[in-house]
């Protein structure tokens, strides 16, 4: 049986180089990429993130910006809202990849069996993170090794007094009831070591 290792990566909308949709989209070609291969990728999801923002929030941000009084309290765009909020971020990008240019590479064995893994990891983290809305997913394989790009918005649905009844908040996805899975500081490490490779087990 091979034994892979598993790489983790927690990127954030304000960090272009660890969430870059351009480049998941192939709209931007970096030069490790062979271009004879793009069709090979698998997309799950392809949607833009504006475009999902109003399909997710606009219900909300309406309701909100109806019961407010005072003009300066209304939100005229949310993504732009939560871009310039400092607390949260607009979306976050996973990547995962097991083995290496060494142990995997595509179209070897091990490089087949990560496909199938990371095929599965895809699959079950939709299905696993209600609140985790994944509006953007591809599977690599035109680079050297295989590899998957998960984009989401975390948001809340419950428990808000003030602002919009559905919302961005990462926090709101890391706790279960009361139970908190993850403090703000768990989530500033891990997208402020997120341009090194940290070998993590899936968190998510
Ligand atoms: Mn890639």
């Amino acid at each position: 049986m091979s034994k892979l290792s598993c790489s983790f990566t927690l990127g954030k909308a304000s960090a272009p180089n660890n969430a870059n949709l351009e480049h998941n989209n192939r709209e931007t070609l970096a030069d490790n990429i062979d271009v004879a291969r793009i069709g090979n990728n698998i997309t799950y999801i392809q949607k833009d993130v504006r475009e999902t923002y109003n399909e997710l929030f606009g219900e909300a941000l309406a309701e909100y910006n109806a019961k407010q009084t005072r003009a300066h309290r209304k939100i005229e765009d949310y993504y732009e809202h939560i871009e310039n909020c400092r607390w949260e971020e607009a979306f976050y990008e996973v990547i995962i990849q097991y083995g290496d240019i060494d142990s995997a590479p595509v179209g070897s064995y091990d490089g087949e069996l990560a496909v199938k893994m990371l095929h599965e990891y895809i699959m079950n983290f939709i299905e696993r993170n209600k609140n985790l809305h994944v509006f953007s997913a591809a599977l690599h394989l035109d680079e050297t090794y295989p590899h998957a790009h998960i984009d989401f918005i975390p948001f809340y649905t419950e428990g808000r007094k003030n602002g919009l009844s559905k919302g961005v908040s990462i926090l709101a996805c890391c706790q279960v009831g009361r139970k908190i899975l993850f403090h703000r500081t768990h989530i500033r490490i891990l997208t402020q070591l997120s341009h090194i490779k940290i070998r993590l087990y899936a968190y998510l």
